[in-house]
């Protein structure tokens, strides 16, 4: 494997509507490169645990709602410089404030419901693609 590697959701609004070939194809457009995927549907325990961080903050149990409320698509994406290139690819959490030709600028409905997640340190790229994908997975994707 040739850059860093990150992880990111296609969250379940975007998959839910049909976006997530349209999203993919984004990002590969700006270079990175898939090198492990899945469809799951969480449930309220691992979306709960997933956004652990954030528990304390008002907006997370709608935020464990709506991320229980249908398949969602977590990848491993490899590029150089993958975490900080994958959150300029993303945008703003609100996609009112996203930079155009941003996914979330693109492809988000709001600052909830905002079609993708991505990691923002190495160490919590690691940690998310640990989450999601056996050891076994992500030493066959090297
Ligand atoms: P981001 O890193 O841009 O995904 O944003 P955060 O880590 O701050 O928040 C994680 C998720 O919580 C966001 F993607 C959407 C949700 N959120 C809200 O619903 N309301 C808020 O005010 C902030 C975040």
């Amino acid at each position: 494997m040739a850059g860093s590697t990150t992880l990111t959701i296609v969250k379940p609004d975007a998959f839910g509507s049909g976006k997530a070939g349209k999203i993919i194809a984004h990002l590969e457009q700006g270079g990175f490169r898939v090198v492990a995927a899945r469809v799951l549907h969480m449930t309220e325990a691992q979306a709960g645990a997933f956004y652990e961080v954030h528990k304390e903050r008002p907006f997370y149990g709608s935020l464990v709602k709506f991320m229980t409320s249908g398949p969602c698509m977590p990848m491993v994406l490899e590029k150089d410089n993958a975490v900080l290139g994958l959150r300029d690819a993303i945008g703003a959490t609100d996609p009112a404030e996203a930079v155009d030709g941003t996914v979330r600028k693109l492809f988000a409905e709001s600052k909830e419901r905002n079609a993708i997640h991505a990691s923002d340190s190495d160490e919590n790229a690691a940690r998310e693609a640990r989450f999601f994908f056996s050891e076994a997975e992500l030493i066959a994707a090297r």
